[in-house]
């Protein structure tokens, strides 16, 4: 068999972090906690959220928490995540398959410039559901919260390890389909852990709720090691 690897865009990608480490800054004057979350299309990102967001309010105010959802063509998740009464902004990324810097930024000047990191406490990105190329384009997030349901397979951090790799925190997802669709969780749990050890790895299922409450508190956690 014949393997090759080619690597493509590196300097891109190296530009990107470097933007992506003033963002950071940004979102740290003004103490502004920003999670990212990351998965391949239909994972349950936003279900995810829509059952973090009212575990959020418990703590802050709903104009203090902004949620911001990439997507390539519609405002579908967007509606979703504004029934819950926070603020919300979309970026349609008309056929590119992830966001960049620039979008967060563009965004952050639509909504009156950086002053407006003022008013908030949190920011929720939603990337883009792909499993590949939002991994490699980080956004300054201090959690990354990588998003795989059973549903997709449970080869996917062994197919997917330089995504699997970056993570901060790795949510399986669609727990309650693991029986129906056949996948051993045990199995993706170690080759998760073999590729990543240093993230923790949660258990969910955004239908039923399980494993939300203790994603939220490991979310918490490493936001807590982050500032230490
Ligand atoms: N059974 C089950 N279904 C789920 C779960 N989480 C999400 N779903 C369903 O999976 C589908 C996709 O969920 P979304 O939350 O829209 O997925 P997403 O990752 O945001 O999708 P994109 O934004 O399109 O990438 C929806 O029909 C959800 O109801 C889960 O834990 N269990
Ligand atoms: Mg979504």
């Amino acid at each position: 068999m014949v393997k090759t690897v080619v690597f493509v865009g590196k300097d891109v990608i190296e530009e990107n972090a470097k933007l992506a480490q003033r963002l950071r800054e940004l979102y740290d004057k003004y103490g502004v906690i920003v999670y990212e979350f990351l998965g391949g299309p239909g994972s349950g990102k936003t279900s995810l959220i829509e059952r973090l967001v009212p575990i959020m309010l418990r703590e802050y105010r709903p104009e203090r928490i902004l949620y911001i959802g990439g997507d390539v063509a519609t405002t579908l998740d967007t509606e979703r995540i504004a029934k819950l009464g926070i603020r919300t902004v979309q970026i349609n990324t008309g056929g590119t398959c992830h966001l960049e810097v620039p979008h967060i930024e563009a965004t952050l000047k639509q909504l009156g410039g950086e002053e407006i990191l003022r008013d908030l406490d949190v920011i929720i990105i939603e990337n883009v559901g792909n499993l590949i190329c939002p991994f490699n384009f980080p956004l300054g997030a201090h959690a990354r919260i990588m998003v795989v349901s059973v549903a997709e397979g449970k080869d996917k951090f062994i197919k997917h390890p330089v995504s699997t790799k970056v993570s901060d925190i790795i949510v399986i997802n669609k727990i309650d389909l693991a029986k129906a669709v056949g996948v051993n969780v045990d199995y993706m749990i170690k080759t998760a852990k073999e590729i990543n050890p240093r993230a923790p790895i949660i258990l969910a299922s955004a239908k039923t709720g399980e494993g939300v409450e203790k994603l939220y508190q490991v979310m918490k956690e490493h936001i807590k090691r982050e500032r230490t």
